[in-house]
């Protein structure tokens, strides 16, 4: 593999020293630029994904427009779902809607095996061809949604509030849930190990929906999934990034389950969680995606007290606790990554001679 020019994300997931903390954005692909906006006006968001020209410009717009130190390929977790069979459909007021639902056993035995070189290779060419386009400027992210996130989408068929099918389901029949979740389980796995043969050089999963579950269920439910797929991921060194969103009583455990680097919300203390941790795994998160709402000195402060929390050393990725929201402003934005950028040297040790 052709050496990275910026590999601070890559360094910082490993926990080796770095001159500053690296930063990136979930969902910073697609959502709050007027560059990806004015795609979209042109095209629907499936077409989009399945688009690997487009889908690599939309990846490559936040490295170029705020410089972020990591590119996430721009794709859905939905797609999953949908290349096993699930008719997805993505209304403006709503968000994804899938038309059939899986409510029942004979539902699920109706969804086609998938092989992600065939059925999903649109993503990897996606991934691919954006390696190639990024040039080695910065890393390329992998994604999939957890057996668990992905579960609640196809068995509510939309996003919920209360998850009231997926949790009547787990709880009336845990024999099929579990059927279906190590099902999912084995396709993720080949999914992210086909994402990385493509190029990219992390990957991270996905658990939006992790925190709806008591923390018996998660790990049930949830965790043991995701345990199950960083076991079977084939990788060289490449990273895996475990967020799941809610489940403050269960870090030590995520890291028992492999993950290398943790996702934190913003409604945790970095200190607190990496003294948990006991610095066996790095961190990435976590301001309040709507701090970028308050004015820039609120946030630089904000961007100073969380550099502060995680403290001196490697370990520590800059993020939001959650997805940026699409109509954060992207002046916020840029001058939040500089912020990062600018207050974290002093937290590192490595000479600037070393800077590439
Ligand atoms: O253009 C549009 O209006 C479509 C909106 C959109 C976009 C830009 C959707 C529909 N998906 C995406 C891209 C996307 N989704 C990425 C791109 C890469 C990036 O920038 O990070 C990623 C990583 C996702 C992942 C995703 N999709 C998650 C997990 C992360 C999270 O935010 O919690 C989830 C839960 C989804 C489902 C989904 N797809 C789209 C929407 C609006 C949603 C959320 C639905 C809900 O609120 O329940």
């Amino acid at each position: 593999m052709t050496k990275l020019k910026n590999d601070l994300f890559i360094k910082a997931c490993k926990r080796q020293p770095v001159e500053r903390t690296p930063v990136w954005m979930m969902r910073q692909a697609g959502r709050f630029l007027p560059e990806y906006r004015a795609i979209r006006e042109k095209i629907d968001f499936l077409t989009l994904c399945k688009t690997p020209e487009l889908a690599s410009e939309v990846t490559i717009q936040p490295v170029d427009i705020v410089g972020v130190d990591a590119a996430i390929i721009f794709s859905d977790i939905l797609v999953i779902p949908e290349a096993m069979g699930m008719n997805l459909e993505l209304i403006e007021s709503k968000g994804p809607v899938f038309e059939k639902p899986i409510r029942s056993e004979a539902d699920f035995y109706e969804l086609n095996n998938i092989e992600p070189f065939t059925d999903l290779k649109f993503v990897l060419d996606a991934v691919s061809l954006t390696k190639k386009e990024l040039n080695n400027r910065v890393p390329l992210i992998g994604f999939s949604g957890s057996p668990w996130t992905l579960l609640t989408y196809m068995v509510e068929g939309r996003s919920s509030k209360n998850f009231l099918n997926v949790k009547s389901m787990l709880y009336n029949n845990p024999k099929l849930v579990h059927t279906i979740l190590d099902k999912l389980a084995s396709v993720v796995a080949d999914y992210l190990s086909a994402k990385l043969e493509a190029g990219a050089d992390a990957v991270q999963i996905f658990d939006t929906w992790g925190g709806v579950l008591s923390q018996k269920d998660f790990k049930e439910f949830s965790l043991n999934y995701i345990a199950k797929i960083i076991a079977n991921i084939k990788r060289d060194d490449q990273p895996v990034i475990v967020f799941a969103k809610g489940v403050h009583h269960s870090l030590k455990e995520i890291v028992k389950a492999g993950a290398d680097v943790v996702g934190l919300d913003w409604t945790m203390e970095l200190n607190k969680a990496r003294s948990e941790m006991n610095d066996k795994a790095a961190i990435q998160g976590n301001m309040d995606p709507t701090m970028l709402f308050a004015n820039n000195k609120v946030i630089k402060e904000e961007v100073k007290r969380i550099l502060n929390s995680y403290g001196n050393g490697s370990g520590h990725i800059f993020n939001l606790g959650h997805g940026i929201l699409p109509t954060t402003d992207p002046d916020k934005v840029k001058a939040f990554v500089n912020y990062v950028k600018e207050e974290s040297v002093k937290y590192h040790f490595v000479q600037p001679h070393t800077i590439r």
